[in-house]
């Protein structure tokens, strides 16, 4: 028998320093310990220590020159954390906050979210301490240009499969996947996320936010509730919530936050027009890392250095960063009378925000079902690759709602607790974990 406090115990001595890892192996395991105890199976097999040890971690000196001349040194990661289901498969994120155990929290929770997109994808996580925060175009060029030269020996189109995360989009995907082609001489699908004219998939940049709203619809109809006259906060200004208020829109709710570093925007009338979504992107593109501008531009609110978890909402999607809704968060929010909180970013709840939700019997989306269909669309476009074509953005989009639409039934099967109330962090932790670990029973060790 698996006991969790012991098992946890030995975790952290193992991996000092590690909160954000603690918290995500913590969160899986007190969900699956019981299912787990009840197939002695796992337990022969040792399969909570192997699945929370990552199979190799990379990490090396990434050196480039800055505009003036001068050389910095920044580190660099690749974690590769699980491959039973298939090659490795994850983002790269370039933040000042990277740290080892970071990324490995990352990589645990892209192994089981990548189980649950149901597509033949290991987990990994990869990036680096730079800060992509002032710096100018030719610059990011040169660091994306020096980690690929490092990270391009640890990866391949069978092997491992980056992607962008944080503060890596298809510009600073471009830059890589030149220099892997550059050095390896080499057309092939080895990261996701590339520009359309060289092997990239429509509805990529799209699919993390588009597949969040999917899933969040499913969320809605088990409760017999649609978009219509929906009022949404959405963290962050990104990738990740341009593609939610695009979609969220679409399907007839308004938004009525964005947020930054800086602080948030309320905009009354909605993020609702192509003109502010561009803007979004604008803004991602500028490399400020700051919200504001937003505010004098289009005439809206702009509440320096909050979070937007204040304002009175029907639904709640965090869209940025880990544990950036907390405790206190989640209270202001049920006070204001939130009917759904859906978390769109990597464990974007603190835990204890995440466990009050689920005890006040709120509809709860965790990050690694909601937000797979970014990854399930990466999957899809290393399919494309494979097969040498691409597929138009319909029959994409299609394959994606059909994707969320599974994610969110497996939920359901596994999470439904006897009162009724659909408890998805559980459903998404059994179902994403029973699926490796089958997978790396039957292979052995
Ligand atoms: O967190 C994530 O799922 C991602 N950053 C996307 C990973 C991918 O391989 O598309």
């Amino acid at each position: 028998m698996y006991k969790l406090e012991s098992f946890m115990a030995e975790l952290e001595k193992h991996n000092p320093a590690q909160p954000e890892f603690i918290q995500a192996t913590r969160e899986v395991l007190e969900s699956i310990i019981d299912m787990v105890n009840e197939n002695p199976v796992y337990e022969k097999n040792r399969i909570l220590e192997r699945i929370t040890e990552p199979d190799r971690t990379f990490m090396f000196r990434v050196e480039w020159e800055d505009d003036l001349g001068n050389i910095q040194v920044n580190r660099g990661y690749r974690v590769q954390f699980n491959n039973a289901l298939g090659p490795y498969k994850g983002g790269l994120r370039f933040h000042a906050s990277v740290t080892l155990g970071g990324l490995k929290f990352l990589g645990f929770e892209q192994t089981l979210k990548n189980s649950l997109t149901t597509l033949p994808m290991g987990g990994a996580k990869g990036g680096s301490d730079f800060n992509p925060r002032g710096k100018s175009d030719s610059e990011i060029q040169r660091f994306c240009r020096s980690f690929m030269t490092e990270l391009q020996k640890y990866i391949g189109p069978n092997t491992d499969v980056p992607a962008g995360d944080i503060g890596v989009g298809a510009r600073e995907i471009g830059f890589l996947y030149g220099q892997y082609k550059r050095i390896r001489d080499e057309n092939t699908g080895v990261l996701t996320g590339k520009g359309l004219s060289f092997g990239g998939s429509l509805i990529r940049p799209e699919a993390t936010g588009y597949g969040a709203m999917y899933f969040a619809h499913q969320m809605l109809l088990a409760n017999n509730d649609t978009f219509a006259g929906k009022t949404i906060s959405v963290s962050g200004f990104g990738n990740v919530a341009w593609g939610a208020v695009m979609k969220a829109t679409e399907l007839g709710a308004k938004v009525v936050t964005i947020s930054g570093p800086d602080g948030y925007i309320y905009d009354e009338e909605g993020v609702g027009t192509p003109e502010k979504w561009a803007y979004m992107s604008y803004l991602r593109a500028s490399n400020n890392d700051e919200v504001e501008p937003y505010a004098k531009k289009f005439g809206a609110k702009f509440v320096s250095g909050r979070k937007p978890w204040e304002v009175p909402v029907d639904m709640a999607f965090p869209c940025a960063i880990q544990n950036e809704l907390s405790l206190e968060d989640a209270k202001a929010l049920v006070a204001n009378g939130v009917k759904y909180v859906v978390e769109t970013s990597n464990m974007g709840c603190s835990a204890d925000a995440a466990t009050y939700l689920i005890n006040e019997k709120i509809p709860f989306g965790p990050g690694k079902a909601v937000n797979a269909g970014g990854v399930a669309v990466s999957g899809l476009e290393m399919s494309q690759n494979a097969m040498h074509l691409s597929w138009n953005a319909e029959e994409v989009d299609v394959k994606l709602h059909a994707i969320m639409v599974n994610i969110h039934t497996s939920c359901v099967r596994e999470g439904t607790q006897e009162d009724g109330y659909i408890n998805y962090p559980k459903g998404a932790n059994i179902a994403g974990f029973k699926k490796v670990a089958d997978a790396m029973v039957q292979m052995g060790y």
